[in-house]
């Protein structure tokens, strides 16, 4: 009886310790994906735009390429997130197919032609910041960590 409550109150103290939990929530999905026995990735990365519509042309462009398994693009953070399968894509294809639809991405500068050819609305700021996440940065919460 005593091991039973030793090793359950070990387990909550693994739980508690988590609390960096943004980084176990992705890994947790990653896992969940897996266990459909597909490669899937799950990747983010920073994309120019300004509106919904934007945000249309930018997740069509990335759910055109073969393989990408769910695309999000978040206007306030200029960043999309994206899912694919590692077996029938790669990061850059998707990186290439929003430069292709006239969008900067973090790696890829978009197509002038595509841009030239977006609604007025839609021709953002080339230097907009881009993927504004502020996971790499510290974002003057500084000295504490949550
Ligand atoms: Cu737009």
């Amino acid at each position: 009886m005593k091991k039973v409550i030793l090793s359950l109150s070990m387990i909550a103290m693994i739980g508690l310790t988590g609390c960096n939990n943004q980084e176990k929530k992705q890994t947790e999905n990653a896992a969940i994906e897996n266990s459909k026995e597909l490669v899937i990735k799950d990747v983010s990365f920073g994309v120019r735009g300004n509106c919904g519509m934007c945000k249309n042309t930018i997740e069509k462009a990335a759910n055109s390429v073969d393989g990408v398994t769910s695309a999000n693009w978040d206007g306030n953070k200029k960043k999309i997130d994206v899912s694919f399968d590692e077996s029938k894509t790669n990061l850059m294809a998707i990186h290439n197919a929003i430069a292709a639809s006239g969008y900067d991405t973090e790696k890829v500068a978009g197509s002038k032609e595509a841009y030239k050819n977006l609604p007025g609305c839609c021709q953002y700021d080339h230097s907009m910041k881009m993927n504004q996440s502020g996971e790499n940065k510290s974002d003057n919460h500084s000295g504490h960590n949550h």
